[in-house]
């Protein structure tokens, strides 16, 4: 995409019901629920607010076109072929996209631009490339027989994502279920449905037959709920919070759906003193402000070793001052809004907490402004690995600096978390770099950076931060059964 100098229009928004069978609809029920913009915290649409009998259209929908409709019969390279050609449109589209998510999301049009959308992109090109090399095993097994496996799709998939990036999310569970065969009922987040609903219109121009891609916008206990009690869906597939996914294991139960979760973290960044102090200076503020602190990877957990610690902060602090939080329409603002109201609270209360445990706030500590849901980047020196700033996922601008002096230490500490979703080390030494990825119970471990999203790494989380793994080949394993033909050769 082109430097942006200027602040970017408004984008007009388009698509606000929802997309069922191939037909935007409004919900059964006709109400409507407000979507806001949470920099100014007026209401930019009001959208259709589905509820059980909506998902039950839609995934009547999907199993039509599993079952019986053009999908199922489908070569699985004219499959790719779709979700390339839904790729290239979202590209086309990706200056729209990216500001249709700045307006519903809040986070700043650069993030938008240079993040989001191009992974969004690359993400279903990597799995349109998929599509047609999907395969089983023959296998030897004893006597004359000939064993092979075929791997199918599994069939109607329920998709529940969050606000966070909120095309991105929808594109990690879109690619694997397409490139598999199965047909999807998506419920977006009730804060951001946009460019979901975006993304239906762009599949609806690029040819995907009725019923394969449905999205259903709702609330979580209504629509969501309804999603995945429905008897003929095959499996959930959830980002979110880890209390809800316990609600939906067990309303899953009873039909034997499979499910994925992706959830929180409490990630442990780790920084000895041998790194590149600048680089880590850098990777470390990144690595948790980065998406207003709104990333389930963020590295809530700094553990610095003494030796560099005082310059360290001395350094974090420095970056943070500069650090350009407002509107984020504005090309060189750095930090917009929290997602919503509930967050900022959530927010605050956490800096609250953090004072009133005896943590020490160096940097910012409160809201910026008084419209908008912004809060400053916050920093607290001087935590204890029992604050509750240190155990729980904040979702937000605020980092806690933990000290520790000795290796196997600080992988004890790092792994004493309900969570292990990701994690860094920051060193120079290669032994010490990989002694401790090899330690620390987490999904995914960066040496030397954060955050980097290449779409064919599988991702997921180790303990109460998920199960399963999206992306890579991994992703696939979500959306696929194994099925034996064995045969006899006489
Ligand atoms: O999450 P929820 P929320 C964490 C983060 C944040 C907190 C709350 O700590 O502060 O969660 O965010 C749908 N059956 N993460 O309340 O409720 C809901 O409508 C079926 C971490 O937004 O889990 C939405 O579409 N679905 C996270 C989705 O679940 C239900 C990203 C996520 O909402 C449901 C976001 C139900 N009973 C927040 N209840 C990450 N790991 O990336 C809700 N939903």
């Amino acid at each position: 995409m082109a430097t942006l100098t200027k602040p970017v229009a408004r984008p007009e928004i388009r698509n606000t019901q929802c997309y069922i069978n191939g037909e935007w609809v409004d919900a059964l029920s006709g109400k409507t629920f407000e979507t806001l913009h949470p920099a100014t915290e007026e209401v930019i649409a009001h959208i259709a607010e589905g509820d059980a009998a909506d998902i039950d259209r839609a995934v009547t929908a999907a199993r039509e076109a599993f079952e019986r409709g053009p999908w199922s019969s489908m070569d699985a390279r004219q499959r790719g072929k779709l979700m390339y050609r839904l790729a290239e449109l979202m590209e086309e589209e990706a200056e729209y996209l990216a500001a249709l998510e700045t307006l519903d999301n809040g986070k700043p049009i650069r993030d938008s631009r240079a993040a989001d959308i191009p992974l969004v992109v690359e993400c279903i090109k990597y799995y349109a490339g998929w599509a047609d090399k999907i395969h089983g095993d023959t296998i030897p097994i004893s006597g004359d027989y000939l064993c092979y496996t075929r791997r199918e799709p599994i069939g109607v998939v329920g998709q529940i994502i969050p606000w966070n990036f909120p095309a991105l999310m929808a594109a990690w569970k879109w690619g694997p279920a397409l490139a598999a065969g199965c047909t999807i009922v998506m419920k977006p987040a009730e804060q951001t449905p946009l460019t979901c609903l975006r993304m239906a219109q762009l599949a609806h121009e690029a040819g995907f037959p009725p019923g394969v891609i449905n999205v259903v916008p709702g609330y979580g206990p209504t629509a969501g709920a309804a999603l995945v009690k429905h008897p003929q869906v095959d499996k959930i597939a959830f980002t979110g919070e880890g209390s809800t996914a316990k609600i939906i294991q067990a309303d899953a139960l009873d039909t034997f759906k499979r499910v994925t979760f992706e959830l929180g973290g409490k990630s442990p960044n780790v920084v000895l003193a041998d790194t590149d102090l600048q680089a880590a200076v850098d990777g470390a503020h990144f690595g948790l402000f980065f998406n207003q602190g709104q990333c389930c990877t963020a590295g809530s957990r700094l553990f610095v070793e003494d030796k560099i610690h005082d310059e360290f902060v001395d350094r974090l602090i420095t970056k943070n001052s500069s650090r350009r939080v407002g509107d984020p329409f504005d090309p060189q603002t750095e930090q917009g809004p929290q997602v919503d109201h509930a967050q900022l609270e959530k927010v605050l209360r956490y800096i609250d907490y953090g004072k009133q445990d005896g943590a020490e706030c160096v940097s910012g500590g409160e809201r910026h402004g008084d419209r908008g849901y912004f809060v400053k980047p916050t920093i607290f020196t001087g935590v204890k690995d029992d604050m509750r700033i240190a155990r729980d996922e904040i979702f937000g601008p605020v980092m806690s600096v933990l000290k520790f002096s000795d290796l196997d230490e600080v992988a004890e500490r790092a792994n004493n978390t309900p969570f292990g979703l990701a994690a860094a080390v920051w060193t120079r030494d290669i032994n010490k770099a990989h002694r401790l990825a090899a330690k620390i119970r987490s999904g995914t471990v960066w040496i030397n950076c954060y955050d980097v999203f290449d779409i064919a790494a599988p991702f997921g989380g180790f303990k109460h931060s998920g199960i399963g793994r999206e992306k890579g080949a991994a992703g696939l394993d979500n959306y696929l059964e194994t099925k034996s033909v064995i045969v006899k050769m006489s």
